[in-house]
């Protein structure tokens, strides 16, 4: 094909709005931390946290965005869902709005922070609650899981069978338990997720074919090399897990932590990265293809600039 030619074929394909949405996706505000749900709408909502300038830290995080997509191209920034203001509870500072994971069931969505409740942020950290009867909008303060250890990362998987499993952790630990039906209390005793190897923070848990999945990033740190995604896997929820190894290198920022998540009939790894700021801690959420090993394994997440093609 002439020159000419394909610029006009790749133009008219843009055109028709088949452009891909480049990596990172989000780039007005900066936002770390993703965790990506597909709800009943049939549209994929990214919940990530806010990083927020000056970048010293993780102090300043507060404001959280919700965004969403139907075609992993276009997405939609659906607002601010939540603040550190608005949490009764919270500590009188402010900031600290770390990383969120949302869940649904009956009706009704639950979105999950850690937040500290004191000055001495690292001892206080609590597992927030905010309810809503819609995705991304309208989410009001429960409360807090009550009983648990100051530790951050909330993920919450629900199973096929309904059955809600509430996992966080930080510091070396990893922690699982049931959730109650009512979504906001654990059910019995949190128990230590065992067969992790070198576990840092970020837990995550998927399921595919039967098979239970637990990433998380590791305590990686060395020659300017950060943080790396790694998974185990179970045949149960609460494991015990089997290391299965590292599925995404260090990226530019100096933590990791993402989702994996099928949307679509494509598996997809989202992730965050410094590529805007070039500080670690003005990050910026991304998403590349993952894809499976006819075992069930991993393979590692290649990053790319461009992100995905669109789905139809
Ligand atoms: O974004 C604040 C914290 O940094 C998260 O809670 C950790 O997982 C790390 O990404």
């Amino acid at each position: 094909m002439k020159c000419k030619t394909l610029f006009a074929a790749v133009a008219l394909w843009a055109a028709a709005g088949n452009s891909y949405a480049q990596n990172p996706f989000v780039t007005d505000i900066y936002t770390a931390d993703p965790s990506a749900h597909v709800w009943a709408d049939g549209r994929l909502y990214v919940y990530p946290s806010h990083d927020v300038a000056p970048p010293r830290g993780c102090d300043l995080m507060d404001k959280y965005h919700v965004y969403s997509t139907d075609d992993m191209v276009h997405w939609k920034d659906e607002g601010q869902i939540l603040e550190a203001s608005q949490v009764p509870w919270g500590r009188k500072e402010g900031g600290f709005m770390w990383a969120p994971d949302c869940a649904y069931k009956k009706g009704t969505y639950y979105f999950y922070f850690p937040h500290p409740s004191g000055t001495d942020w690292n001892h206080t950290w609590k597992i927030g609650v905010a309810t809503s009867d819609k995705p991304a909008s309208n989410f009001k303060v429960q409360g807090y899981i009550q009983g648990l250890e100051p530790m951050i990362d909330p993920c919450v998987f629900v199973d096929d069978d309904g059955q809600a499993y509430f996992y966080y952790g930080g510091g070396g630990k990893c922690m699982g338990g049931k959730l109650k039906d009512n979504m906001t209390e654990i059910d019995g005793a949190m128990q230590p997720m065992t067969g992790l190897h070198d576990f840092h923070e970020a837990s995550w848990v998927h399921k595919r074919k039967g098979i239970y999945y637990l990433s998380y990033s590791d305590n990686h740190d060395s020659a300017g090399q950060h943080n790396r995604m790694c998974y185990a896997t179970s045949n149960s929820p609460l494991g015990p897990w089997q290391y299965r190894g590292i599925y995404m290198n260090p990226t530019d920022s100096y933590t990791d932590h993402g989702s994996i998540v099928e949307y679509k009939g494509q598996w997809y790894s989202f992730y965050h990265t410094s590529a805007l700021s070039h500080f670690d801690w003005l990050r910026s959420i991304c998403v590349d293809k993952l894809f499976y090993n006819p075992d069930g394994t991993i393979q590692m997440v290649i990053p790319t600039k461009t992100g995905p093609e669109p789905v139809k």
